[in-house]
């Protein structure tokens, strides 16, 4: 943008969504029908439901929203990761295990990079899940390979110096001037590209055989964005429109099922994974096309925020089945029982209720993170091959502080994070009100 001759981190956060977004849609263009399909089901939405339809968040938040799946292998790299992120205003939020979640397990261990304020989600909320490998994790990989696995990841660069230099500086700088700024939004989109290298064929099927996900991460010399997922309004509406074009989606949209209460949550669904042309180096080295299948179209819908009790009531609900009849024994159906029950996160406004009187209005806050079940689920729900897992090894204890040291940042409790949104929502109103919150 010639205008614009400083990026402040938010800018710098809006530039490098619609970055990746553009080079993500040339890579996979089954990705820029999901988008035209979100856009139309957005568009539809807002006409037949009018402000309502805007609740959880305005037309053009909803309209620019994305996330992104990455994933990296070392705590060198995830550190690297944290850095470029932090340059665009976007912190660790939260620590998911995704190694046993029960019938889908993956070898990693994840968090999301994110804003965490209100004007920073308001302005652009874009948020990156970031997984990362767990090598030593015995249940997966032997020591031999362990040690082979690291030494292929301790040699290979992901983000070169200069990127890494412009992310420093845009962090301690508050941003960067425009010249720079765009320096960085290529270095950064660039580290996200499919490699073009051909990959050591024997290297890749040996990890593939224990793992999919270690294969994608460790058996190739570079990283790459593995999904981008735009948000829409009506979930349902758009996976039945994009099977009527002909695109195959999983079986199911996760999450949730569709009822008649409050959304809550996050809902998503995902297209196959397609096959893409690879290059391969042989073990007598030929060079030969094949292809993979990692990458897919993920689209999503989200809800309201829960507090723990409501998690714990919906957690146990999905144990029991996402179907309409277990969500209305779970969860009561309006806003206002959400409220009374202390089940879900909202605000408080004060409005002008007319006559010279303020009235106070409520207002839900939208779910900004992720869910390991449904996350484990889409990693599966588009592996082939089911891989091998010894059980009866137990795997490394990894936890949230651990991963903290690795990215080299606290990592924020997303309830603490919403909590604290509503806290501040009680103090605004208040002071509108020249009363004592307390
Ligand atoms: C990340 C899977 C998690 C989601 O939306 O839950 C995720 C991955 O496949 O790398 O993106
Ligand atoms: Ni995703």
């Amino acid at each position: 943008d010639p205008s614009v001759s400083f990026y402040e981190p938010w800018q710098l956060r809006a530039a490098f969504a619609r970055s990746l977004s553009d080079m993500y849609g040339r890579e996979v263009p089954a990705y820029t029908t999901l988008l035209e399909v979100s856009h139309e089901v957005n568009a539809d939405v807002v006409r037949a439901r009018g402000a309502d339809a805007e609740r959880l968040g305005s037309i053009d938040r909803v309209t620019a929203e994305r996330h992104g799946a990455i994933r990296v292998g070392t705590p060198a790299e995830i550190s690297q990761v944290a850095r470029i992120f932090g340059a665009m205003g976007m912190h660790p939020v939260g620590f998911y295990d995704l190694r046993d979640a029960s019938s889908s397990s993956v070898p990693v261990i994840s968090t999301a990079f994110r804003p965490v304020d209100r004007d920073e989600l308001a302005r652009n909320p874009f948020r990156v899940f970031t997984s990362m490998l767990v090598p030593s994790d015995r249940r997966f990989f032997s020591a031999d390979l362990q040690a082979r696995l690291e030494r292929f990841l301790g040699a290979r660069t992901l983000f070169g110096p200069e990127l890494l230099a412009l992310a420093d500086r845009a962090e301690a700088d508050g941003g960067l001037a425009a010249a720079d700024a765009e320096t960085f939004l290529r270095l950064a989109t660039a580290a996200f590209e499919l490699g073009r290298e051909p990959v050591d064929q024997a290297w890749y099927r040996e990890l593939e055989a224990v793992s999919a996900v270690a294969a994608d991460i460790g058996g190739v010399p570079t990283t790459h964005i593995n999904h981008l997922t735009p948000r829409v309004l009506d979930i349902d509406d758009l996976y039945a429109r994009m099977e009527a074009r002909g695109i195959t989606m999983i079986d199911a949209i996760q999450g949730p099922p569709l009822w008649e209460g409050p959304d809550v949550l996050l809902r998503q669904t995902s297209f196959r994974a397609l096959a893409e042309p690879r290059t391969f180096r042989t073990p007598d080295g030929e060079v030969v096309q094949d292809s993979l299948r990692v990458r897919f179209g993920e689209v999503e819908a989200r809800g309201i925020a829960l507090t723990r009790p409501g998690r714990a009531r919906y957690d146990a609900a999905i144990t029991q089945g996402a179907t309409p009849e277990v969500w209305r024994e779970s969860f009561p159906d309006t806003e206002a029982g959400l409220v009374e029950q202390g089940l879900a996160y909202f605000t408080y406004e004060v409005s002008d209720a007319g006559a010279g009187l303020a009235g106070i209005t409520r207002e839900p806050v939208v779910y900004e993170d992720f869910l390991p079940r449904s996350a484990a689920g889409i990693f599966q729900s588009n592996l082939t091959e089911e891989g091998t897992k010894d059980a009866s090894q137990s795997g490394e204890d990894r936890d949230a502080d651990w991963l903290s040291g690795a990215v080299g940042r606290d990592l924020h409790d997303p309830f603490d994070l919403y909590a604290a949104q509503v806290a501040a929502s009680r103090d605004r109103a208040a002071s509108d009100l020249g009363v004592d919150p307390h």
